[in-house]
């Protein structure tokens, strides 16, 4: 498995939990898989779906990113999620999330062979 392959897995994989909307999941999330470190990342969504599942979108037919390039695939049916999103008063170390847990499509882009995710672009 390549770098960024596995860089996806530890910012956007959870396929074992459910939060609900007031807890401190994105507070303790964000910290455990390092995007707490140096800055708080402002926004970060987390995948509660089979990595199976959310590699297979990239079976999908190709769509433009928002970076431009043409390697991005949107999943056919909508997924459970957690947005985490950093709080207006957070300054950093001190990184503050709001957790909102919703279903929806999502937009990955994939590279490499084999050919899987390596960034969530939506
Ligand atoms: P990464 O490339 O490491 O997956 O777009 C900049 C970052 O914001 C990108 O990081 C993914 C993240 N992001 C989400 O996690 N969820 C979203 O809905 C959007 C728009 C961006």
């Amino acid at each position: 498995q390549g770098p960024g392959a596995m860089k996806f897995q530890r910012q956007h994989m959870d396929s074992n939990s459910r939060p609900n909307p007031n807890s401190n999941y994105c507070d303790q999330m964000m910290k455990k898989r390092k995007m707490t470190v140096g800055a708080c990342k402002p926004l970060n969504t987390f995948v509660h779906e089979p990595l199976k599942d959310v590699e297979d979108i990239c079976i999908q037919r190709n769509i433009r990113c928002k970076n431009g390039q043409n390697n991005c695939h949107k999943s056919k049916s909508s997924m459970r999620v957690t947005d985490c999103r950093l709080t207006n008063g957070s300054r950093y170390p001190n990184c503050k999330y709001h957790t909102s847990p919703t279903k929806r499509q999502i937009t990955v882009a994939c590279v490499g062979n084999p050919y899987v995710p390596v960034h969530l672009d939506g």
